[in-house]
């Protein structure tokens, strides 16, 4: 930044030859780190001890710390959230027709179609971008096998709900909790809620592991059958007893994964001073709303999420190349909807139909740059950005 491009007319803009507000790119999703002298000791260590990968001391490590973080029975680490997915799927048995959102990343459907699974697309509810219980009930046919719940943002779906259908009618019931490590629900950590649930630790997620993911249960049977899948069905020593993939978390990653562990609290401090930021600075912005989150539960603030609505005068993605051309990566997450891409709009044409809360969301949402390298003062002038953009969207 340098503090000379605050915007006083429209020609300050970037897209219209003005100086970009940022002489760097500012990122949704710019990896937190934790201490790197930690981590670069853990490396050597991992260098010292020759075990790279395959039941080694540091993911054995790893999932140990998330099962007394999150208080679940069994952590399954897995070379990333998508495999972890997939592996969750085959485990639970499902088949046929899972029921899942289509207001999610594309790897939630995918996981399920590789598998000659049919993903159900569901509506969401508009307040909460959570799966809408009712319309999940809509959704289940003879055919449908399972629900999938993403805790979008963090926040936490109507796991009470969901329980109760899956209960119902006999259904297994998944979350994907890729957004809501370190979150809680009803005073439970998000992580203890159906029958599995499945992280991502992806570079730009709160905690990372480089890539990574993991799954986590309380059923031992469960946890006992993804051991043997993410690691080719071995049972011991040239012991195969189950098909399997190779779904290995390997030690680097881990180690990773630890240094982010121990500088959590750290992360999510300044997550929610961001957010609170953002909060500040977005107040009396016209249609322009910032989702909240619950605080009187445990958040990782790791995503800054806004609606831009027909009031604010201009379009979210009128919004996007300005910020984009001053050097802010806002993100629209998550556009258009798995309902709209390949294979699913070609398979699935008439989904959009039975989507009507999905369709307005992804026209709206907005995902701003937050994180360890973002600093109150960009965000101040983030803020400033768009309500500029606001002020004067009849001339943008
Ligand atoms: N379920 C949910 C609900 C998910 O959100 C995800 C992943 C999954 C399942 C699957 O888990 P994984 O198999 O990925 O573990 C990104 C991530 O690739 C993806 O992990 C994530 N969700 C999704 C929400 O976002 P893209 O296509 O936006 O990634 P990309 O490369 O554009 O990165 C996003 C931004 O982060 C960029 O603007 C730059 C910045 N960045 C990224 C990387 C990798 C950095 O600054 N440094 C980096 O190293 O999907």
């Amino acid at each position: 930044m340098t503090g000379r491009d605050t915007k006083h007319k429209i020609e300050d803009l970037a897209l219209f030859g003005g100086h970009a507000l940022f002489s760097e790119q500012l990122h949704v999703g710019r990896p937190n780190l934790g201490d790197r002298e930690t981590f670069l000791f853990h490396v050597n260590d991992i260098l010292d001890r020759r075990w790279l990968t395959n039941r080694g001391h540091y993911v054995t490590e790893f999932e140990r710390r998330i099962e007394d973080c999150l208080g679940v029975k069994h952590c399954i680490a897995m070379c990333n959230g998508t495999v972890a997915l997939e592996i969750a799927v085959r485990a639970l048995g499902l088949t046929g027709e899972v029921i899942l959102p289509s207001f999610t990343f594309v790897a939630c459907a995918h996981a399920l179609q590789w598998q000659q699974i049919r993903p159900v697309f569901c509506d969401v509810d508009p307040a909460t971008h959570n799966l809408d219980p009712q319309r999940v009930r809509e959704c289940i046919t003879d055919r449908t096998t399972g629900i999938m719940g993403v805790h979008l943002w963090g926040r936490p779906c109507d796991t009470d709900s969901l329980e109760q259908v899956a209960g119902t009618h006999g259904l297994r019931l998944l979350f994907d909790g890729s957004h809501a490590f370190g979150c809680s629900h009803s005073g439970r950590m998000i992580g203890n809620f159906g029958d599995a649930a499945v992280f991502s630790f992806h570079a730009t997620k709160f905690v990372n592991t480089l890539e990574g993911g993991a799954v986590v249960t309380n059923s031992d049977e469960l946890a006992g059958k993804m051991r043997l899948m993410k690691n080719f069905g071995f049972s011991g020593l040239d012991n195969v007893i189950y098909i399997g993939t190779n779904g290995k978390m390997n030690e680097v990653s881990a180690a990773m994964g630890l240094t982010c562990l121990d500088g959590m609290e750290a992360i999510i401090e300044t997550n929610r001073r961001n957010y609170e930021r953002y909060a500040e600075g977005l107040t009396g912005v016209r249609g322009v709303s910032l989702l909240r989150y619950d605080l009187r539960e445990k958040h990782n603030y790791q995503y800054v999420v806004v609606e831009v609505d027909d009031t604010a005068g201009i379009g979210r993605d009128r919004l996007v190349e300005i910020l984009h051309a001053e050097n802010v990566r806002a993100r629209r997450y998550f556009y258009p909807g798995c309902h709209r891409m390949e294979p699913y709009r070609t398979l699935q044409p008439e989904a959009g139909g039975v989507l009507p809360a999905t369709e307005q969301l992804v026209q709206r949402v907005l995902c701003l740059p937050t994180g360890t390298a973002v600093s109150e003062e960009a965000i101040a002038a983030i803020c400033e950005l768009i309500s500029f953009c606001v002020e004067n969207s009849r001339s943008l």
